[in-house]
């Protein structure tokens, strides 16, 4: 398990210099922030991140994310130029020794919260979920979303929600396919394995089908090219936050085949309804048993790359919610003791 901590770049209020400071630390998971989406990230750039994170004493192995158009998504006649785009980034990110690629296939939306600073009783702010408060949402108003980059006019918004009314989740994965077809054996060549990211939260919201959603859905799509250069980014809160998902069992059987090539690794306290918020990464406080699930990734023989995910803000710190420093990197040493415990008290499989 190789320890890493997001990072959004010179802009990102957290520095290198800091996460290098936390015990444990291997590398960086970033991106090149800056290409717009659908065109071919320069070799040249990228290799620029890298010797600034090395020069840190960290390495760059994993990029998170390359996002994906959303012509691609909705199939449209301009996918095949922005998926030779897409091709032509994942060899430039080869050329720089990249390891893993995580990506994901929402439509519209990335990762969806209805609060991104509710007060806790220890007086720390935490990102929440209320499927009641979504549904109240009028997205032809317009909205603002944390983790959704790019601001849509409400016009734009609405005329591509029109599209998405043509694609139901059957017509999704088949584009979803279309692209996996093109890009894995890319990947392949260039010594990089893909890395989906799980849907969050996993299900349908504002009427957009959502596919990547629960273990039929992970198998589904890893059959669609068997390949281990087509794997997942496995994301314990988002998965988690399904109730009928059981985070400890989906790394037990796509870790033992080989499959996870990234793991996020967050808590979070969930409802019946599916309602969550997110919670410190030790067990205890939220819905998920964090040390069953390290174990599972040990058991497995996982050596790939993990994060925390997101964190609280603790301690006054202000910041991009969910990405301060404090709160990750208590994550980040946590998750290290569990995973030194686990090793040293449990033999390893084989
Ligand atoms: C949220 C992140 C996601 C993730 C993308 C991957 O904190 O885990 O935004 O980066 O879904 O493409």
């Amino acid at each position: 398990m190789k320890m890493s901590f997001r990072w959004f770049g010179d802009s990102d209020p957290v520095s290198l210099a800091y996460i290098r400071q936390i015990p444990g630390m291997h590398g960086i998971v970033s991106a090149i922030y800056d290409v717009p989406v659908g065109e071919v990230w320069p070799t040249d750039r990228i290799l620029d991140l890298k010797a600034k994170v090395e020069s840190h004493g960290l390495a760059l192995d994993v990029i998170e994310s390359v996002p994906v158009h959303e012509d691609i998504k909705l199939g449209k006649p301009s996918r095949d130029k922005l998926i030779a785009n897409y091709q032509q980034t994942i060899r430039n990110l080869g050329k720089a020794d990249i390891k893993v690629i995580c990506y994901n296939f929402m439509p519209v939306f990335d990762w969806t919260r209805t609060s991104l600073a509710k007060v806790l009783p220890d007086g720390s702010t935490t990102l929440t979920f209320s499927t009641r408060e979504i549904e109240a949402v009028d997205v032809s108003k317009g909205i603002s979303l944390p983790g959704w980059d790019s601001s849509y006019k409400p016009e734009e918004l609405k005329a591509l929600l029109d599209e998405y009314s043509k694609i139901d989740a059957e017509k999704l994965w088949q584009h979803l396919g279309y692209f996996l077809q093109a890009i894995v054996p890319v990947a392949e060549e260039s010594g990089i394995r893909m890395a989906i990211h799980p849907d969050d939260p996993p299900r349908p919201i504002f009427g957009l089908p959502r596919i990547v959603k629960n273990r039929d859905d992970l198998e589904r799509l890893l059959r669609i090219v068997d390949s281990p250069a087509n794997g997942l980014t496995l994301c314990s809160g988002s998965l988690g936050a399904g109730p009928e998902n059981n985070v400890e069992a989906l790394v037990r059987e796509f870790g033992g085949q080989g499959r996870i090539h990234f793991a996020h690794l967050r808590n979070v306290k969930v409802n019946a309804a599916g309602d969550f918020e997110e919670t410190a990464h030790k067990s205890d406080c939220g819905s998920l048993d964090m040390a069953a699930i390290v174990k599972a990734y040990h058991d497995v023989g996982f050596e790939g790359y993990v994060r925390p995910d997101h964190g609280r803000m603790i301690w006054g710190e202000k910041g991009r919610p969910g990405y301060g420093l404090y709160d990750r990197a208590l994550g980040a040493v946590y998750l290290n003791g569990l995973w030194e415990a686990v090793s040293k008290f449990a033999p390893a499989r084989g």
